[in-house]
């Protein structure tokens, strides 16, 4: 039998390759529209009907900057289309790049039903040649655990007749296109032959390294890359504990302790949302298979983390009271409800338990954000002005940079006499919020 790298090699070459994303949310629909960019023909996907009638108009269906001109333009050049269809866009493809959700389920156990279901489409149709490219965050030992043995069950065989990779994403939402290129990417090889067709694909993608290492490891460095990102998050949101207790900055001892070679203290802040870093240390200490392994630090970061919320919370109502006031009978002005600054999702956001917590204890609570489709139970303010004047309390829940870059100078001059300036994304200083007399208090900031 020939073998196939070659013959693949110049299907890439000569841009024949068609390459089949499966799940069209904030990871396959930029990993689908950098291919065609690249000059592969691409077919998207997604199970969701209305999402495949949305992107074929050549309009994407959540914010991400410079996605809806890609789209357009790959729509327009037909190198890119959607469809519902995954037995035809299936039989012409060459590669299927899965980027299925990977969510928590009860417990915080991973629910793996989506990959499962993206496996048995593929296993009743034809797979000979094809690439198969796993890129969801999937906990260690899935693929040759879960995947291979479902795939097995196909005519044709892994490692014989197609192939198994699995890369895990890296993008992060808000700017997934230039990381999409940017950012070293890891493929974890199930086999020697998966391996080289996969870099030989990507390298057209990736302006970076390419690291080639094994699948379990693969799986695992993805999940320890989000799970350190929480463990340090955690970290700086317990010396911001400690700092309101002395009654210093935090952001101004993160300043000074970062000036140190190997130091690098994260931000604290109202809590840790989005669709991974929250999962992400769930699906780590939970590989296929189970884990004897002693776990401490792992699960108490995230207790540190979604406590977050519920403290910022208590940091506004001990600031009310100061003003003689309580939350219940406030109008209070959040601004911001996704998870991270300049992005839609609100997938996990810390505010909707702020939002949710201050209603519940009687707050008459708006909410303005630029991004969102929602507000969680606040009601929408339309405007960062829109009931400015008669809030209580101003509560800054996400870092967009409408609120970074508002003029507070001016702003402030409106706010009712003696409200509250509550920050929990850091993003006025202490001696600004002095200097215009703002009644301010942040998280990690002992006022
Ligand atoms: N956050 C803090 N303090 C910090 C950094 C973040 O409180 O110092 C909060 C953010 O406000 C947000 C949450 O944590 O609520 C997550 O923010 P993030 O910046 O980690 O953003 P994600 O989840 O969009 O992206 C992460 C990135 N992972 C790492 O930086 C290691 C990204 O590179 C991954 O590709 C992405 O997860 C993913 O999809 O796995």
């Amino acid at each position: 039998m020939a073998h196939p790298i070659p013959k693949f090699l110049k299907k890439i070459e000569e841009r024949r390759i068609t390459v089949c994303i499966v799940g069209l949310g904030q990871v396959g629909l930029p990993t689908a529209l950098m291919f065609a960019d690249a000059g592969f023909t691409v077919t998207g996907y997604d199970i969701n009907e209305k999402i495949v009638t949305i992107l074929n108009t050549g309009k994407c269906h959540f914010n991400e900057p410079g996605l809806n001109s890609l789209l357009a333009e790959c729509v327009a050049k037909k190198r890119f289309r959607a469809t519902s269809d995954f037995p035809k866009a299936l039989k012409e493809a060459d590669v299927v790049i899965i980027c299925v959700a990977t969510p928590l389920g009860d417990n915080n156990r991973p629910n793996l039903d989506f990959l499962k279901n993206a496996c048995g489409m593929l296993v009743k149709n034809p797979l000979k040649d094809k690439l198969i490219v796993i890129e969801s965050s999937i906990p260690p030992g899935t693929t040759k655990n879960l995947v291979v043995p479902i795939l097995n069950k196909n005519r044709h065989r892994v490692s014989k007749d197609f192939w198994v990779v699995y890369i895990p994403e890296r993008l992060a939402p808000g700017q997934a296109i230039e990381e999409i290129a940017r950012t070293a990417r890891i493929i974890g090889s199930y086999d020697s032959v998966g391996a080289e067709m996969a870099r030989a694909l990507y390298k057209n993608v990736i302006k970076n390294e390419i690291v080639l290492t094994d699948v379990n490891v693969a799986e695992t460095s993805k999940l320890v890359e989000n799970t350190y990102r929480d463990v340090n998050i955690a970290f700086a949101n317990e010396v911001a504990g400690i700092c309101e207790e002395l009654k210093i900055d935090i952001m101004e001892v993160i300043r000074v302790a970062n000036t140190h070679p190997r130091v690098h203290v994260h931000t604290p802040g109202v809590g840790v949302g989005g669709p991974c870093i929250p999962k992400d240390p769930h699906l780590l200490i939970s590989p296929v298979g189970g884990l004897d392994a002693p776990l401490n630090v792992i699960p108490r970061a995230r207790q540190v983390n979604e406590a977050m919320p519920d403290h910022f919370v208590s940091l506004i109502s001990d600031a009310l009271l100061k003003k003689k006031k309580s939350v219940k009978g406030s109008t209070i002005l959040c601004l911001g409800v996704t998870y991270k600054g300049n992005v839609s999702d609100q997938r996990d956001s810390p505010a909707e338990k702020v939002i949710g917590s201050l209603i519940s204890q009687g707050a008459n609570v708006y909410a303005y954000d630029p991004f969102a489709p929602g507000v969680f139970n606040a009601k929408r303010a339309k405007s960062l002005m829109e009931h400015l004047k008669s809030a209580d309390a101003i509560v800054i829940l996400t870092d967009h940079d409408e609120f970074k870059n508002a003029d507070w100078a001016k702003l402030s001059k409106q706010f009712k006499s003696g409200a509250v300036f509550a920050d929990g994304r850091r993003i006025l200083s202490p001696e600004t919020a002095k200097k215009l007399k703002i009644n301010y208090i942040a998280v990690g900031y002992g006022s």
